[in-house]
């Protein structure tokens, strides 16, 4: 057969196996729809540097850019294995079967899909391997014309034109015929692919949270002052808003979870196992907490540091109503897609730390993304033993038994927040003209920041005005003048935290349990 049409059959049977899954996938839980569940696979298996690399690079669009490349590669898969199969349907059968295979190992292996979950992948392979074998023998009787008892193959008499014209008539009713077929193929995929995207979607996740309405604190944060941030200088916003608080989760597609569905179980070493609803949590006297969240994966002058007021009911008030068993030291949370983080039982129960399970982010029910209904926070430590979205399991148990998400991937099992700066203005590299304002954050929690200190071209260190502290456990904006002549500058920056340790110099990369090292910018005065 002709090469586009054998590259049309190979893409058309994809097509049609990832669209039959996802269908399959709404009915029987989405999240195993093969295309999301092997994508996610791929990210639990994808070595931490390239990992560290993808959220360095891409940010918040990591997710976006595997999507966008397993589609190229399926796409790749796909053409290859149609323009091998010119002669026989073997090559493609071949690339149906091993895809489908992909998709039920993926589903089989990912902790938050139920059994039912293998029927998607097993859609795809069986309407994978059916359509492309039913295209592909229409293709290829469509492209082999007239085979020897058409009638003028053994009509001798005929004249050559007549002839010419009757192949033509047996040629163009088999590619009509298979072109029809080709084209209800691709009709059917994209109407599966889109019903099961509109059935994936039912559970109204974001009617949920539109209904859950006012979330006051009986204990509000005390106000922010004017004076905590230096944003007209170019430092951020003391509070960020939700749209530009940083992201970093390992979830292709967001969990959706209805508050009305969400239960939150405590269980493990402890003395009574609780099931605590929504409506159990919101009824209490909620709390209202400004906390500066930050990722371990954060490189020296990165941008994964953000700071919100969160609205919630202590998590330790949760813990003592479950009663901590002696020995417990690791508090190891799950979320609704099987990601763990574990937390240090004594961290999590100190009175003053100020850990939340939170379910509102400056004055909203929290964001899908930031893990509605409802999440962890704990001040102090870093995202990835602590700040669990979506979560939905509680268990107290021990370091030794139990091995959360990122340990079993190299990075370190507490996650203390190390004292870090940041210059954020001028930008490096730009020029300033007259004198210099150098700006920036800092950030120590829970400790919170007690100096920041500058200095030009390996100069002494001059201290930096620091503006009007909220709490230890947010971070800490600062301002300085630095009387510069003319022409190109090294600044560097470091803190000390409140409790005399200084940020130290050696640059150590943010693996295995956060980076350290100062942050520097080069500028010109003009
Ligand atoms: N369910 C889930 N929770 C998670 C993560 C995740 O991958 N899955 N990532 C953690 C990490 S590494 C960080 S730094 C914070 C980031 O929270 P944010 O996206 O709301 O800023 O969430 C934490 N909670
Ligand atoms: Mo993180």
């Amino acid at each position: 057969m002709k090469r586009w049409t054998a590259a049309l059959v190979g893409l058309l049977g994809v097509a049609a196996a990832l669209a039959a899954g996802h269908l399959v996938a709404a009915l029987v839980g989405p999240p195993s729809s093969p295309f999301l569940a092997v994508g996610n696979t791929a990210i639990d298996f994808t070595p931490s540097p390239v990992k560290d690399f993808a959220v360095r690079t891409f940010g918040t669009y990591d997710k976006l850019v595997l999507l966008l490349g397993m589609a190229l590669v399926l796409l790749v898969a796909a053409l290859v294995a149609g323009l091998l199969s010119r002669r026989s349907p073997l090559p493609g059968t071949v690339l149906a079967v091993v895809l489908g295979l992909l998709g039920v190992a993926a589903v089989v292996y990912r902790p938050d899909l139920g059994q039912l979950g293998v029927l998607a992948p097993i859609a795809s392979l069986v309407v994978g391997v059916a359509v492309f074998r039913a295209l592909h023998a229409r293709a290829l009787r469509a492209s082999a014309g007239p085979g020897p008892d058409a009638p003028d193959a053994d009509a001798p008499d005929a004249d050559a034109p007549d002839t010419d014209a009757r192949r033509a008539g047996v040629d163009s009713e088999g590619r009509r015929r298979f072109l029809i077929a080709s084209g209800a193929t691709a009709v059917g995929a994209a109407v599966a692919g889109a019903g099961g995207q509109l059935l994936a979607t039912r559970v109204d996740v974001e009617a949920s949270r539109r209904a859950v309405g006012d979330l006051t604190p009986a204990r509000p944060a005390p106000p922010i002052p004017a004076t905590a941030d230096f944003a007209g200088e170019g430092t951020p916003s003391f509070i960020t808003p939700n749209r530009d608080f940083y992201r970093v989760d390992t979830a292709l597609s967001v969990p959706r979870v209805r508050a009305e569905d969400w239960v939150l179980r405590v269980h493990g070493m402890v003395d009574r196992e609780l099931n605590l609803r929504y409506d159990d949590l919101r009824r209490r006297d909620l709390v209202e907490r400004t906390i500066t969240m930050t990722c371990v994966s954060n490189e020296v002058g990165g941008p994964y540091v953000s700071t919100a007021n969160f609205v919630g009911v202590p998590l330790r008030d949760v813990l003592r109503e479950a009663g901590v068993r002696d020995g417990a030291d690791q508090l190891l949370s799950t979320s609704a897609d099987g990601w763990t983080a574990g937390s240090p039982v004594d961290v999590v129960m100190e009175e003053d730390r100020g850990a939340l399970v939170a379910l509102a982010m400056n004055g909203e029910p929290l964001p899908l993304e930031h893990g509605f209904p409802a999440r962890l926070v704990v001040p102090g430590l870093y995202g990835y033993v602590s700040a669990t979205k979506w979560v939905v399991d509680l268990e107290l148990t021990t370091f030794a038994a139990r091995k959360a998400y990122w340990l079993e991937r190299g990075w370190g099992e507490r996650g203390p927040i190390k004292v870090m700066s940041r210059i954020d203005s001028p930008k490096g590299l730009s020029t300033v003209t007259g004198r210099a304002v150098v700006t920036g954050v800092a950030w120590a929690q829970p400790t919170g920041v007690g100096k920041v200190e500058l200095r030009s071209d390996g100069g002494p260190w001059q201290t930096a005005q620091l503006a009007e502290e909220v709490n230890g456990s947010t971070w800490r904006m600062w301002r300085a003048e630095l009387d510069l002549p003319p022409g190109g500058h090294l600044v560097e920056v470091r803190a000390t935290d409140a409790d005399g340790v200084t940020q130290p110099q050696a640059r150590v990369a943010p693996v295995p349990d956060g980076a350290t090292g100062w942050h520097s910018v080069f500028f010109t005065i003009e």
